[in-house]
């Protein structure tokens, strides 16, 4: 009981014992194999992407955004802006309540700069049927080099709460060949 010392007065000089040492360091050993195996399955698992992120202000992430949409935009699709951007260009991706903006349409086997922000406060960005997730915030850009290497469409599902219109901001990404 704590409420009684301990009977040993230097109580943290005992020596340990050797059940006690074994669970710490089988413990060690296994948080150290967790640590590499994240550096490993960052390579590997081909899930996890390689981002930059920049601070950047909604209004300025906007105004490029429109920019891309001006130069390059092809047709409309259910009130929605599709742009074809060149390949190796850089691409705008804005999430606000409660859309993903534009429609983006990339090519099979080319690389794109792609940049994500918020407008308003924190989204998910979740491509599916891929399974890629980035935290999107405003303030910030996510810049991901991407290369999809599949055509057909895709929707971008927004997993964070955010709000009476969450579960409608559905997004998309055709990949033509
Ligand atoms: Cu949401």
């Amino acid at each position: 009981m704590a409420i009684t010392p301990p009977s040993n007065r230097i109580w943290w000089r005992e020596p340990v014992a050797k059940v006690e040492l074994l669970w710490i360091v089988s413990g060690f050993i296994w948080g150290l194999v967790m640590f590499f195996m994240m550096i490993y399955w960052h390579g590997a698992g081909e899930q996890n992407l390689s981002n930059e992120a920049y601070r950047i202000t909604p209004a300025q992430f906007s105004e490029r955004t429109n920019a891309m949409v001006e130069k390059h935009k092809v047709r409309e699709e259910a009130g929605f802006p599709v742009v074809r951007p060149p390949p190796g260009s850089d691409v705008y991706l804005l999430g606000r309540l409660w859309q993903w903006w534009p429609i983006l349409e990339l090519q099979k086997d080319q690389s794109y700069r792609l940049h994500i922000s918020a407008l308003d406060w924190q989204h998910g960005f979740s491509l599916q049927p891929t399974n890629i997730n980035l935290q999107i915030h405003p303030g910030y850009e996510m810049i991901v080099t991407l290369t999809p290497n599949e055509a057909g469409e895709y929707s971008i599902v927004c997993n964070e709460f955010c709000g009476i219109g969450h579960h409608t901001m559905i997004g998309k990404i055709h990949v033509v060949e």
